[in-house]
């Protein structure tokens, strides 16, 4: 499973409202997998931010499903993590590509 946040608010924090989570469809060792994120409701604020991406088969949970969101932090065993800059400007829609590669 792929999860991600986008930081929208850009207050340094990953929230529950901020994420999003899809299947990666990798079923090879040779070639890259792909998975499809989509936000709906994000309220965006127009300044410099980051992504952050988990790649994991161990379930996560968020323990209130409010506010900061805990399946962003700590350790995840079997995955990889990623943070990536970003900048949002507000009125545009915007798309991100986003290339992964687990070995
Ligand atoms: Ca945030
Ligand atoms: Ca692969
Ligand atoms: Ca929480």
């Amino acid at each position: 499973m792929v999860h991600a946040w986008i930081d929208a608010n850009a207050n340094g924090d990953f929230e529950v409202a901020e994420y999003a989570s899809a299947a990666c469809n990798d079923t090879s060792s040779s070639a890259d997998g792909s998975a499809a994120l989509s936000w709906t409701g994000l309220t965006l604020v127009t300044a410099d931010s980051y992504m952050r991406f988990r790649i994991s088969d161990t379930a996560i949970t968020d323990a209130d499903g409010l506010g900061s969101d805990d399946r962003a932090y700590g350790i995840v065993m079997n995955g990889e993590e990623k943070i990536y800059p970003i900048q949002i400007f507000t009125q545009i829609i915007w798309t991100v590509v986003m290339r992964l590669i687990v070995i």
